[in-house]
C-alpha cells in the first residue's frame, strides 16, 4: 500500500472484535482490493456491503466520524505554486505588525482593548486564502469572491493592508481609535470589520459571533437566485467563511447548515480554525470538536476535509504501520490538546509519545526542539493550500474545512494554548524579543521592545511576490463597494391611486401593500429587482396568489405536481422564481433579506427586498441580525405585519408587538412608520424606494401592516412630506366657542380611535380637539432632537424649529395613543413645550376581541377621551367633575391593577 493513511484504518480494536481471526481475513481482503484495484474499487464493494448493512435486520448505522488524520492524505495532496519561504516570511511580519499593533494600542490607552490569539491561530488560514484563492472582482468589483472574516482576526488583516500599502502605519498606530484618528491624519481601524465605519474596506459585519456563518451560507444562496433569476452571471465566484471552533456554538452558526447542502452550495467554503480554545477555556476540553464539528457537517450534507497534521507528520505516519498515532489521538480530548499546545517539546514527547511504546518508537531520532515544532495542519501552509484546493474541486456540496491549530500561535510562555490567551494583549520585552526570534523577523531587540512596525521596500522580493499574488487574483481584498447603477422608480401617481385617493374604500394596510407590491412586480425596471421574502407566512398575509404569478425561488425548480395545480393560486416552485419562501426561520428569512439588501455593494446590482413577518418576530426574534444589516448598510423593507398588540385579536401574548417600533428607532439608520391608512403607506412606500434606488442613502425601512380591515380615506392634498416626516393634521372636530381646545395625535390602527374620541370630545363635552395623524414618532423625535443640538451649538442664531413643534407650538395640551408602548410616543414627547399625555399597550398581551384588548389597555376612544380630559383638568383648563362624570359615563370603572402589572 502506498497510501500511509490508510493504515490506521485497517487496524482493527482490540477491545471490540469478538473473532479476531475473521476480522483480521475480512482486512486482509480490503487491502488487497485497495492493492490490486485502487479506491475506487474498494468504495464500490463498500457501498455494497453498507447497503446489505444498512438492512434493518442488521440494524447497522455508519459513524459519521473518521480517523484524526488529514482527509487529504499526503499521498493525493495537490502541489504548492507558490514560493514557500517568501510567503512564511510575510506571514511572520503580519503576525507582528498585528501583536504589534494591538499591544502599542493597549500600551497606550489600557481601555481599547484588542486580540492576538485568534489571529495568531489563524494567520496562515488567512495568508493561504489571500496568496491563492480569495478572488477580488478587480475593477469590477462585482466579480469577486466574498470572504466573512473571523473578527477577532482583524489585526491580521490590517497587517496585510500594511504590507499592500492600503493603510499606513500611522493607520495600524490608530487601531481601535477612529474618533481621534483623522486630528492625527490617520484613519481609525475599527475593532472589529465594520461596513459603516471602514466604507471601503470591511463588507461584513462578523463581531457578533454566529452572523457571519449564517449570513454567508444566505449569500452563497443569493449568488445562485440572481444567476437562477437571469439578474447577473455569478458562476465562478464564491464564498469563504473563516469561522471560530467556538463560535460554531451559536444556534444562528448551525441553523442553516441543511439549507446549504440542499441547495448544493458548492460556491461556498467555510474554514473553521480549530484552536480548540474559545474565551473561557477549551471549546470541548472532554471530546474533540472537530470530530464534533465532522459528525454535524457530514450529517448535513458538507464536504467535510480536516485538515489536522502538519507535513512534519507526514513522516511519522508513514512509520506508523500499526496505527499507534490514530489511537492516540483517539484517547486524546481537545483539553488535553491544548496543554500539549501550552507546553515545550520535553513535555510533548513524555506525556504524548511516552504512552507506548510504539509512539516512543515513533519520536525517537526527533530532538524536544523538533517535537515542540511539530505543525498543526492550520499552521502548514502547504497543507492548507491542500486542503483549499481540494474544496475547490468539490461539486454539488458546501465544503467545510476543520484545520486544527493552536491559539496563540507562537506567543510561546506569554499565550500559546493558555487558557487566558483570547484576551492577552499585554507582551513583556522578553516575550516581544522570544516572538522575533521564533519567527526570525528582522527586528533589532530594541525594535522588538519598542514594537516598531515592519514594512520591507517595496521592490523588495517579498512586497513585489505579495503584490503580484494579489495581482493575480483581481485586486486586493477585503474591498466594500458603496454604490451600484440607480434603479428607476414609477411615479406614485402609476400605480397608487387606489390607496392615496381610496376614498372609504375598506381594506387593510396589509391588503394594500401585496396590492401595491403586486403592481410595482409588474414594472420593467424596477419589478425583476423586486424581492419578496417571507417565513411561512405568505398566505397569513394575503400573498398566496404571488406563488403563481411570480413563483416561488427553488434551485431544483418542481419535481412534483403540487396537490392545487389547478387553481390560480396553485403553489409553484421554479428555478427562476422570484419569492424567497424560507420556511420557519426568521434568522433565514432575515438573512436572506440582509443579501438581497446589500446586493448593491456585494454584486454592484440594486436589489429592493421586502421581507414581511409577524411584527412580534423581527427585531425581538433576529434584533442582532437586523443590527448586523443595519452595520452592512442595508437598502430595504421590513414590514412587521399583524403590527400593534391590540390588532391581532386572539393571539396573546407571545404573538402581539407592543415594542418592535421602539426597538426600530434604535437603530440608527432604519426609518420607522406606524401608518394607519393605506394612503401613508403608500406615500412612505415611494419615498423609500426613491431614497434607496435613486438616491442610493443607505437607509432602510421598517414598517407596521395591520390585518384589521376598515375604511381608507383619501390623503388629504399636500401632506405626503408631513407624512415623511412623521406627523400631518389630518383634521378637527370643530366646535363653536369650545370649553377648552386639546390636540390628539394616533398612529397605526389606534389612530382610528384618536379621530372617534375626537368627535366624542366635541360632542359629548365641548372640546375641541385637533386630530393629528403620527405616522412616525422615531422621525419627528430624528428631526426634533437634530434641532435642539442645533439651538443648544448656536446659541445666538435664530433658532430652528422643527416639524414636531412647527405642528404642535404653545401649550395646547396634548395627548397620543398607539398600539405600542408608551415609550413610543414619548420619543417626540419630551421635545414638546406643551403638556404631554401618552397611551399605550404597556404590558403582556392578552387574547380577546379587538374592542376589548383596547379598552383593556385603555387605548380605546372612551380612555383617550378621558386622559384628553385629564390633560385639561391638571392645567386648570375645565373642571375636575367633569371628568368624574366622563369615567361615570362610558363606565370607565378604575380598574385595580393596571394593564401592565404582573
Ligand atoms: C454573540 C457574541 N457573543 C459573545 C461574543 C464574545 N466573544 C468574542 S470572541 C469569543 C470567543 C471566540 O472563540 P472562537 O470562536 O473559538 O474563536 P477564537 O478566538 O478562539 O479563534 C467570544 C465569546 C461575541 N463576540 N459575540
Amino acid at each position: 500500500m502506498s497510501d500511509p493513511a490508510i493504515h490506521p484504518l485497517l487496524q482493527a480494536d482490540p477491545e471490540r472484535d469478538s473473532d479476531p481471526q475473521e476480522s483480521a481475513e475480512w482486512r486482509e481482503a480490503l487491502a488487497s482490493v485497495l492493492h490490486s484495484a485502487g479506491p475506487q474499487r474498494a468504495r464500490e464493494l463498500m457501498d455494497l456491503l453498507a447497503g446489505i448493512a444498512r438492512d434493518p435486520a442488521v440494524g447497522w448505522q455508519p459513524a459519521l466520524g473518521t480517523p484524526y488524520v488529514n482527509t487529504v492524505p499526503a499521498s493525493r495532496q495537490a502541489p504548492f505554486p507558490g514560493d514557500l519561504a517568501i510567503e512564511e516570511r510575510l506571514a511572520s511580519l503580519m503576525r507582528w505588525n498585528a501583536l504589534a499593533m494591538v499591544v502599542r494600542a493597549n500600551q497606550a490607552y489600557g481601555e481599547l482593548g484588542g486580540h492576538i490569539a485568534s489571529y495568531a491561530s489563524a494567520a496562515d488560514l488567512f495568508e493561504v486564502g489571500f496568496n491563492h484563492f480569495f478572488r477580488a472582482g478587480g475593477a469590477d468589483a462585482a466579480g469577486g469572491d466574498l470572504v466573512f472574516y473571523q473578527p477577532h482576526s482583524a489585526p491580521g488583516v490590517y497587517a496585510r493592508a500594511f504590507l499592500e500599502g492600503r493603510l499606513s502605519e500611522a493607520d495600524l498606530g490608530s487601531y481601535r481609535q477612529e474618533i481621534t484618528a483623522p486630528g492625527r491624519g490617520a484613519r481609525g481601524l475599527s475593532s472589529y470589520p465594520h461596513p459603516w465605519l471602514m466604507p471601503d474596506f470591511w463588507q461584513f459585519p462578523t463581531g457578533s459571533m454566529g452572523l457571519g456563518p449564517i449570513s454567508s451560507i444566505y449569500q452563497a444562496r443569493f449568488m445562485r437566485y440572481l444567476q437562477h433569476r437571469g439578474l447577473q452571471q455569478t458562476a465562478g465566484r464564491r464564498v469563504w467563511g473563516v469561522f471560530g471552533d467556538g463560535e460554531m456554538d451559536e444556534p444562528e452558526s448551525m441553523s442553516a447548515l441543511t439549507l446549504a447542502a440542499r441547495e448544493k452550495l458548492d460556491n461556498l467554503t467555510w474554514v473553521i480554525n480549530c484552536n480548540l480554545q474559545r474565551l473561557d477555556g477549551p471549546v470541548r476540553g472532554n471530546g474533540r470538536i472537530i470530530d464534533e464539528l465532522e459528525a454535524l457537517f457530514a450529517g448535513a450534507g458538507w464536504r467535510v476535509i480536516k485538515l489536522v497534521w502538519g507535513s512534519d507528520w507526514d513522516g511519522l505516519f508513514a512509520r506508523d504501520t500499526e496505527g499507534a498515532l490514530a489511537r492516540a489521538f483517539a484517547r486524546t480530548v481537545d483539553g488535553q490538546f491544548q496543554t500539549f499546545a501550552a507546553k515545550d517539546g520535553r513535555y510533548n514527547r513524555e506525556q504524548f509519545f511516552g504512552q507506548d511504546p510504539q509512539l516512543a518508537a515513533l519520536a525517537q531520532g526527533l530532538t524536544d526542539e523538533q517535537i515542540d515544532r511539530l505543525k498543526r495542519g492550520g499552521h502548514d501552509l502547504v497543507k492548507i493550500h491542500a486542503a483549499y484546493h481540494e474544496a475547490l474541486r468539490t461539486v454539488g456540496r458546501p465544503t467545510v474545512i476543520l484545520a486544527q491549530t493552536k491559539k496563540g500561535y507562537g506567543m510561546g510562555h506569554a499565550g500559546q494554548g493558555r487558557m487566558t490567551t483570547h484576551q492577552q494583549k499585554k507582551l513583556e520585552r522578553e516575550d516581544l524579543i522570544a516572538f522575533r526570534n521564533r519567527f526570525d523577523l528582522p527586528l533589532s531587540d530594541e525594535q522588538a521592545a519598542s514594537l516598531a512596525f515592519v514594512r520591507p521596500a517595496d521592490d523588495s522580493p517579498e512586497l513585489r511576490y505579495l503584490q503580484a499574488r494579489r495581482a493575480a487574483l483581481g485586486g486586493a481584498l477585503p474591498a466594500r463597494r458603496g454604490q451600484a447603477a440607480p434603479v428607476a422608480v414609477p411615479p406614485l401617481a402609476a400605480y397608487a391611486g387606489f390607496a392615496t385617493q381610496a376614498d372609504g374604500k375598506e381594506m387593510s394596510t396589509t391588503m394594500a401593500f401585496v396590492r401595491l407590491l403586486t403592481t410595482l412586480l409588474k414594472d420593467a425596471a424596477l419589478g425583476p429587482r423586486v424581492v419578496p421574502i417571507v417565513a411561512d407566512e405568505a398566505r397569513t398575509f394575503g400573498m398566496a396568489n404571488l406563488f403563481k404569478q411570480i413563483g416561488i425561488y427553488s434551485s431544483a425548480g418542481q419535481c412534483y405536481e403540487p396537490e392545487d395545480i389547478g387553481s390560480l393560486m396553485s403553489y409553484r416552485e421554479a428555478t427562476n422564481g422570484q419569492i424567497l419562501e424560507e420556511g420557519i426561520s426568521e434568522a433565514g428569512a432575515i438573512s436572506s433579506w440582509t443579501a438581497a439588501a446589500t446586493s448593491y455593494s456585494a454584486h454592484g446590482q440594486a436589489m429592493l427586498p421586502f421581507y414581511i413577518y409577524y411584527s412580534m418576530f423581527g427585531f425581538q426574534r433576529v434584533g442582532d441580525l437586523i443590527w448586523a444589516a443595519a452595520d452592512q448598510r442595508s437598502r430595504g423593507f421590513l414590514l412587521g405585519a399583524t403590527a400593534g398588540r391590540t390588532t391581532l385579536g386572539g393571539e396573546g401574548l407571545q404573538h402581539q408587538d407592543g415594542s418592535s417600533l421602539l426597538q426600530a428607532a434604535t437603530v440608527p439608520n432604519c426609518r420607522a412608520y406606524d401608518p394607519c391608512f393605506a394612503g401613508e403607506f403608500a406615500v412612505i412606500l415611494d419615498h423609500g424606494m426613491r431614497q434607496m434606488l435613486e438616491r442610493q442613502e443607505d437607509v432602510f425601512y421598517y414598517v407596521t401592516l395591520m390585518n384589521e380591515n376598515y375604511a381608507q380615506p383619501s390623503l388629504p392634498a399636500g401632506v405626503e412630506a408631513d407624512v415623511i416626516q412623521g406627523l400631518y393634521r389630518y383634521g378637527t372636530a370643530a366646535v363653536e366657542a369650545p370649553a377648552a381646545r386639546v390636540r390628539l395625535l394616533g398612529s397605526g390602527t389606534i389612530l382610528r380611535e384618536v379621530i372617534a374620541a375626537a368627535e366624542l370630545l366635541a360632542r359629548d363635552w365641548g372640546v375641541e380637539a385637533e386630530i393629528w395623524s403620527a405616522t412616525s414618532f422615531a422621525e419627528l423625535a430624528r428631526g426634533a432632537r437634530e434641532a435642539e443640538r442645533w439651538n443648544r451649538l448656536h446659541p445666538e442664531a435664530e433658532p430652528r424649529v422643527s416639524h414636531l413643534l412647527r405642528c404642535l407650538p404653545g401649550d395646547t395640551p396634548v395627548v397620543a395613543a398607539s398600539d405600542y408602548v408608551r415609550a413610543w410616543p414619548q420619543l417626540a414627547g419630551v421635545y414638546l413645550d406643551a403638556p404631554f399625555t401618552a397611551l399605550g399597550t404597556d404590558g403582556f398581551g392578552r387574547s380577546d376581541t379587538r374592542a376589548a384588548l383596547r379598552g383593556f389597555f385603555e387605548v380605546d376612544r372612551q380612555h383617550i377621551v378621558v386622559a384628553a380630559l385629564d390633560a385639561l383638568r391638571r392645567r386648570g383648563r375645565i373642571d375636575p367633575a367633569v371628568c368624574a362624570q366622563a369615567l361615570q359615563r362610558y363606565v370607565l370603572a378604575a380598574e385595580a391593577n393596571a394593564p401592565w402589572s404582573v
